[in-house]
């Protein structure tokens, strides 16, 4: 067993029953011409935790923790959008309009992939997910059910939707969730800390808050 140093107190988990997933590192959310940007957003606060992120993804690897990358992406028929996700906000482009990166949110396309610093390796799970949450419309439940997977170190972003969305399934169905603060970002600073303290709210109520480098002081503890 390893225990990190978390907050609102520590954190005990077993590496080989543990799994990292990292939510939606996609061109689409950290590059410009991209979803976020169509929203307005200042994507380069979201490229800032690519390095971050990448120590998560090799502290993983060199610990033989268990790999979950997923990915916002619609069908290129839209069947699995619901019309009122792509109604949202009146964007043009929006979601499955041509952008230049290619159809927005759509599966197939240049920016539905996940950025080429944070790639997958051959063999790590790639999750395709049509909603904010990764559990919704996905196998995500069967394969960690699989491989008896209890725990969940979760980074990614943005903190208060995709992210926030995954914990709060996750904790409803039993796994104790790790946010790691720096590996996960939102378009809008107050939401994120907002996010952290919530979930670490009222004794963790959805989860456990630390930083990459406590995750890593746990892994290397003897
Ligand atoms: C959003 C996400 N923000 N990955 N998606 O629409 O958080």
């Amino acid at each position: 067993m390893k225990s990190v140093d978390a907050r609102p107190y520590p954190y005990p988990f077993d590496p080989r029953h543990t799994a990292a997933v990292v939510i939606d590192m996609q061109r689409d959310f950290l590059e410009p011409g991209g979803f976020g940007a169509a929203l307005g957003n200042d994507v380069s606060r979201l490229a800032a935790i690519v390095p971050a992120v990448g120590q998560l993804l090799h502290l993983c690897r060199t610990h033989q923790i268990a790999l979950v990358h997923t990915r916002e992406a619609h069908l290129p028929d839209l069947s699995d959008c619901p019309k009122s996700k792509r109604a949202r906000g009146h964007l043009s482009p929006g979601i499955g309009d041509r952008g230049p990166l290619g159809r927005i949110l759509v599966d197939g396309e240049p920016g539905s992939e996940i950025v080429p610093e944070l790639a997958p390796l051959p063999g790590e799970y790639v999750l395709r997910k049509p909603g904010k949450g990764a559990f919704y419309g996905t196998e995500l439940m069967a394969w960690l059910a699989a491989r008896q997977i209890t725990h969940l170190l979760v980074a990614g972003v943005t903190t208060e939707v995709c992210v926030q969305s995954t914990m709060r399934e996750a904790n409803d169905r039993g796994f104790d969730c790790l946010l790691l603060e720096d590996a996960t970002q939102s378009y809008f600073a107050e939401f994120k800390e907002a996010t952290l303290a919530m979930v670490r709210a009222q004794g963790g109520i959805v989860g456990w808050t630390a930083t990459v480098s406590e995750l890593r002081r746990a892994l290397e503890a003897a």
